[in-house]
């Protein structure tokens, strides 16, 4: 049975004090919730505190962006092995935001895929169409591109190390959800898609839903045959938002 997951990207957000009041709050209410991973995706100058937080409780933590190089001269990058320091799981990769305001194309997601998976990090691959392509209708096409990409270059098998985001751009931070069913059906897809090459690597991928979740949303979206969990913005920075999210896995 494939596994459930909730994962918080906190984005740009985020201090010290916050974020501290933030996880005891969130690690209060998911304390006891076994049946699904959970995560948060944080800053990188916050993982250590973060760590520091969630050491003893359920909750995983992870970066939300990793360079593609190993190391060396690569100004304000930050590599797989410093991730690693820090206990990372988990780690983005390919977020819309990273492909539409800092120029990462389909070439360089992967690379960011490959290297997190090289170092023993599941990257979280984001998917997902604009508003345009969608109404051009190549919303299929478009993340078959971003997928095939990845597989590619990392070869099927990787999936099984590995966490699909399907996030409609339309969809994030806008207040607009996708309905149920239009995630749903771009789910199956990738699923599908995916059983054409290996049928029980398609069957034990979490494949995660993201763009505007909130609490009142979740139920019904996590309701969906293929939608495994979320990868929750916003929310994720509100304690009680958080929870009962992760509460709606279960
Ligand atoms: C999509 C999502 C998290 P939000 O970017 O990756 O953010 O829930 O704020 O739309």
């Amino acid at each position: 049975m494939r596994e459930k997951m909730v994962a918080g990207n906190w984005k740009m957000h985020g201090s010290l004090v916050d974020n501290k009041q933030l996880l005891d709050e969130v690690a209060a209410g998911v304390d006891g919730l076994k049946e699904a991973r959970l995560a948060v995706c944080v800053p990188y100058p916050y993982l250590s505190s973060v760590q520091d937080a969630l050491r003893s409780t359920n909750i995983a933590w992870g970066a939300q962006n990793v360079s593609q190089y190993e190391k060396g001269a690569y100004t304000g990058e930050v590599s797989t092995s410093m991730l690693k320091d820090f206990e990372c799981r988990y780690v983005i990769v390919g977020h819309s935001e990273r492909r539409t305001l800092f120029g990462e194309n389909n070439t360089i997601v992967a690379e960011k895929y490959l290297a997190a998976q090289r170092a023993g990090i599941t990257p979280i691959l984001c998917v997902g169409e604009t508003l345009e392509q969608r109404e051009a209708g190549t919303t299929e096409r478009v993340i078959e591109d971003q997928l095939t990409a990845v597989i590619r270059l990392a070869g099927i098998d990787s999936l099984s190390q590995a966490v699909v985001a399907y996030e409609p751009i339309w969809a994030i931070g806008t207040g607009k959800t996708a309905s149920p069913q239009q995630a749903q059906d771009v789910h199956s897809f990738i699923r599908t898609g995916i059983a054409n090459e290996n049928a029980s690597i398609a069957r034990e991928l979490a494949i995660l839903y993201g763009g505007s979740v909130k609490a009142n949303n979740a139920p019904e979206l996590f309701a969906m045959p293929d939608i495994d969990g979320g990868l929750i913005g916003g929310a994720s920075l509100i304690a009680s938002e958080f929870i009962a999210i992760c509460r709606a896995l279960h």
